[in-house]
C-alpha cells in the first residue's frame, strides 16, 4: 500500500504523544513492506531537510513563508483574538497549503508517484487532507488524536473545531484512539458511522525493565535527592493545565501523611512552570516535589519511568495517552485520571487479577492520593500491579497491533 502521512510532528521534531505515534506508526507500515511518503512542518529556521529519505520513509518538510501580515484581513475574529498565537495558524495554513501543492503538482503530477490513500492527522494537517482528495480524488482518512474543545477544556476556536468538523464530513473515514474518543466526537457532530477506533501501542522491546542499567537508574534518583527506600511518584508530560499537574501536587499532603518520605519528580515543559513553582513553594513542599523542567530524551524517560514506584497521570482529559502504556510496558503501577474522556480508562485495568493501576477522578486530590497511597502499600503489591500491566501491553498494545489494524482500515476504504 502506498501511504501519504500528513502530521504536523515528526522527528526530530516532537512535542507530545502525536509525534511519537507518527514516528513509531510509520516505521511499523514500513517494516509491513507498505510505501510511506511524510509531509510535515520544518523548524522555525527551515533548517530541517525538505526532502529526505529516512528510515526508509520520505520525509518532506516545505519551507515556510510568514503570512501573517495579511493574514489579519482575511480569517475569522475568532482567529485574531489569539493575539500571538496567528503566528502559529499562519505557519500552519502556510504548511498545510505547500504540502499539497508539493505533494499534488510535484510528486504526483510530475513525477508520477501514485498513492492509495491519504491519512490526516488532526486539524493541524486535515486542511491538506482535504485539499489533497478535492485535487486528487484520493481517499482520506482523517485521524483525531485530540479535539479543540477537549485540550482547551471547552475554551477553545471555534474555527478550529470547524476545521475539525469540516475535515469530519469530507474524509471517507475517521479513525481515533479510544472508545471515550468516538464518544466525544459523535457528540460534537461527528457521522458516527465513519469513525473507527484504533489504539495506540508501545514499544516493548524499548520499554523494557531488564534492558535498563541500574547503575544508571540509581544515578539517576540520587540525582533527585531521592533516598534509596524513598517511594518515587513520576509525572511525565507537558505541564499545561489539562494534564492536571497541579491537582497532583495538591495531592502530595495527602500521600506524605502515610509516606512521610515519598518524593514527586515532575518532568516536562510548559507555560504551568512558574505557578507549579509557586504553588509548591505556598505548600511547603519543597522538600518533597522536584522540578525537572526540560523536554527529556526518550533514552532518559525511559530510565524515569525505571527509576519511580508509581507513575501517575492525573489529565482531565486524555484521548489516549501513550505515557500510561510506556510505565506499564516498564512494569511499573499507574494511577490515571479516568473522569470525563479518558482513553487511559481503557487502557488501565483497576481492579480484579490483572489489575495494573487505579482509575482516580483528577479534579480531587485527595483521590490522586487515595490512589497513589494503594500502589505504595507493599513492594509486593507494586510489583504484582507491574508485571500484570506489561502483560496487558504484551498482549494488547503494542505498534504492531495498532498498526496491522490501521492498515486493515485503509484497505477498507481504499476498496470502497
Ligand atoms: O496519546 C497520540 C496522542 C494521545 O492522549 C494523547 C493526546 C494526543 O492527547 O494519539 O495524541
Amino acid at each position: 500500500m502506498k501511504i501519504v502521512v500528513l502530521v504536523y510532528e515528526y522527528p526530530p521534531k516532537i512535542v507530545g504523544g502525536l509525534g511519537t505515534y507518527a514516528a513509531e506508526i510509520t516505521r511499523k507500515f514500513v517494516m509491513m513492506e507498505h510505501d510511506v511518503t511524510v509531509f510535515t512542518m520544518n523548524d522555525d529556521q527551515g533548517s530541517l531537510p525538505t526532502r529526505e529519505i529516512w528510515r526508509g520513509i520520505e520525509i518532506h518538510r516545505p519551507l515556510h513563508i510568514d503570512i501573517s501580515d495579511s493574514l489579519p484581513d482575511v480569517v475569522a475574529e475568532d482567529v485574531k483574538k489569539w493575539g500571538r498565537g496567528i503566528q502559529l495558524f499562519s505557519k500552519i495554513l502556510v504548511y498545510n497549503y505547500l504540502s499539497a501543492s508539493k505533494l499534488v503538482n510535484e510528486l504526483i503530477r510530475k513525477e508520477n508517484f501514485k498513492y492509495d490513500v491519504v491519512a490526516a492527522h488532526d486539524w493541524l494537517s486535515v486542511i491538506a487532507g482535504v485539499t489533497v482528495k478535492k485535487e486528487t480524488g484520493l481517499p482520506l482518512v482523517f485521524h483525531v488524536h485530540s479535539t479543540e474543545k477537549g485540550r482547551t477544556l471547552g475554551n477553545g476556536s471555534e474555527v478550529i473545531s470547524n476545521i475539525e468538523l469540516r475535515g469530519a464530513k469530507l474524509a471517507d473515514m475517521v479513525i481515533t484512539v479510544s472508545y471515550a474518543m468516538k464518544d466525544e466526537l459523535i457528540s460534537l457532530g461527528f457521522p458516527p458511522e465513519k469513525i473507527h477506533v484504533c489504539h495506540n501501542g508501545v514499544d516493548p522491546q524499548k520499554y523494557n525493565p531488564d534492558a535498563v542499567n541500574q547503575e544508571d537508574v540509581k544515578r539517576l534518583r540520587e540525582s533527585y535527592g531521592i533516598g534509596e527506600g524513598d517511594p518515587m511518584i513520576l509525572f511525565i508530560g507537558r505541564l499545561v493545565g489539562v494534564k492536571g499537574v497541579d491537582k497532583l501536587i495538591m495531592a502530595m499532603p495527602y500521600v506524605l501523611q502515610q509516606h512521610p518520605n515519598a518524593k514527586l519528580v515532575i518532568v516536562g515543559v510548559g507555560d504551568m512552570q512558574e505557578y507549579l513553582k509557586n504553588l509548591v513553594n505556598a505548600m511547603g513542599l519543597n522538600n518533597s516535589v522536584r522540578f525537572n523542567f526540560n523536554f527529556v530524551s526518550e533514552e532518559e524517560r525511559i530510565l524515569h519511568y525505571a527509576a519511580c514506584d508509581v507513575a501517575v497521570f492525573p489529565s482531565l482529559y486524555e484521548p489516549f495517552g501513550i505515557v500510561a502504556l510506556e510505565a506499564m510496558s516498564m512494569e511499573r503501577p499507574v494511577v490515571v485520571g479516568a473522569a470525563g474522556i479518558s482513553g487511559m480508562r481503557e487502557v488501565v485495568t483497576c481492579s480484579g487479577e490483572e489489575q495494573c493501576g487505579y482509575h482516580v477522578n483528577p479534579s480531587n486530590p485527595a483521590d490522586i492520593a487515595w490512589g497513589i497511597n494503594n500502589v505504595l502499600e507493599s513492594p509486593e503489591k507494586r510489583k504484582w500491579l507491574g508485571k500484570n500491566g506489561r502483560r496487558r501491553v504484551l498482549r494488547e498494545f503494542t505498534w504492531e497491533k495498532a498498526a496491522e489494524r490501521t492498515i486493515a482500515l485503509y484497505e477498507q476504504v481504499i476498496k470502497r
